[in-house]
């Protein structure tokens, strides 16, 4: 047997713990995780290398009913990566069951030649005859390809899906070296990184309405990184929130983003945070494309 090689797309809802899949995939923390819905707009690729294999993930967002124009950008890229790609894996929260959207999303799958694989997530949480419960409820709306229970929080069973991804693999060539674990640009870790801790940080003053954008990068010297970044807001009050008293709010976001990215790129980072503006950036096609939404 050959080398194989293969994307693999994780689709489900928002919380279901993708990027949590993701980044125990990878060992790394790349995709951003999240207590809140809808974290990862992009599509995120970490990649997997291992003496026989090497599996690329693409970490798509949520499909879920759109409410505005972001939403159906949304849905748009989720269903076209179903047919892209060598294996799907549906992620499903095991604490909850099924939920009506997925019933939805599962009838896109008939018409999909792709295998999919059903991941029953976070079985740390949930007992044994549920679980079973669980499994047998999707299996009656679907023929999976495989189900498979795991909790990517505690690692548990991850390894085991690792195999049965690297089982479906077609024999093909390592797509990118050894050492590389995703192929997004440092500033765009950066950013999601700082979106993160204004997630975190701000609980649900600031809805998803933050926008992060690295205007300057640079190496000032040989061991320190000098970051320009810009959080965008829709509304006055959201700046002033993220502002805080005398600056509190924003300080300690940018400490906290500071720490993470000097542990993930291994650099000093000289982390500068601003906040502007930006009324109703969701619902203006030219802004979307401007923030990379388009591909
Ligand atoms: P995504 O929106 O699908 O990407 O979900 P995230 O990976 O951001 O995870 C959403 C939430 O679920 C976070 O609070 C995670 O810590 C949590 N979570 C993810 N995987 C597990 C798991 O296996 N067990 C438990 N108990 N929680 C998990
Ligand atoms: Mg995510
Ligand atoms: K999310």
């Amino acid at each position: 047997m050959g080398y194989k090689s293969g994307f693999v797309a994780i689709i489900g809802r928002p919380n279901v713990g993708k990027s949590t899949l993701l980044n125990a995939m990878i060992g790394q923390k790349i995709a951003i995780m999240s207590k809140r819905a809808q974290t990862t707009r992009n599509r995120i690729r970490g990649v997997r290398t291992t003496d026989s294999s090497q599996t690329i993930f693409i970490d798509t967002p949520g499909i879920h009913t759109p409410h505005h124009r972001l939403g159906e950008y949304m849905v748009e890229i989720a269903t076209q990566t179903l047919q892209e790609v060598d294996l799907v894996l549906f992620v499903v929260d095991a604490t909850t069951g099924l939920h009506p959207a997925e019933r939805e999303i599962v009838k896109q799958f008939e018409s999909v030649r792709t295998p999919i694989f059903l991941v029953l997530n976070k079985v740390d949480a949930v007992e044994k005859p549920i679980l079973l419960e669980r499994i047998e409820t999707y299996q009656n709306i679907h023929a999976f390809d495989e189900y498979v229970p795991i909790s990517a929080l505690k690692h548990d069973q991850t390894e085991t899906l690792a195999k049965l991804i690297e089982d479906r693999l077609p024999e093909g060539p390592k797509f990118y070296p050894d050492d590389m674990v995703t192929d997004y640009p440092e500033q765009f870790i950066i950013a999601e990184i700082v979106r993160e801790k204004v997630l975190q940080l701000t609980q649900e003053e600031v809805p998803h309405a933050v926008m992060v954008e690295v205007e300057q990068m640079e190496r000032r010297n040989q061991d320190t990184l000098y970051v320009h970044a810009v959080i965008y807001t829709e509304r006055d009050s959201q700046k002033g929130i993220l502002i805080g008293k005398q600056g509190q709010m924003l300080k300690r976001v940018g400490e906290l983003a500071r720490k993470e990215l000097e542990a993930l790129l291994g650099s000093k980072i000289y982390l500068e945070l601003w906040v502007k503006v930006k009324k109703d950036w969701r619902n203006r096609p030219t802004l979307l494309r401007q923030f990379g939404f388009n591909n």
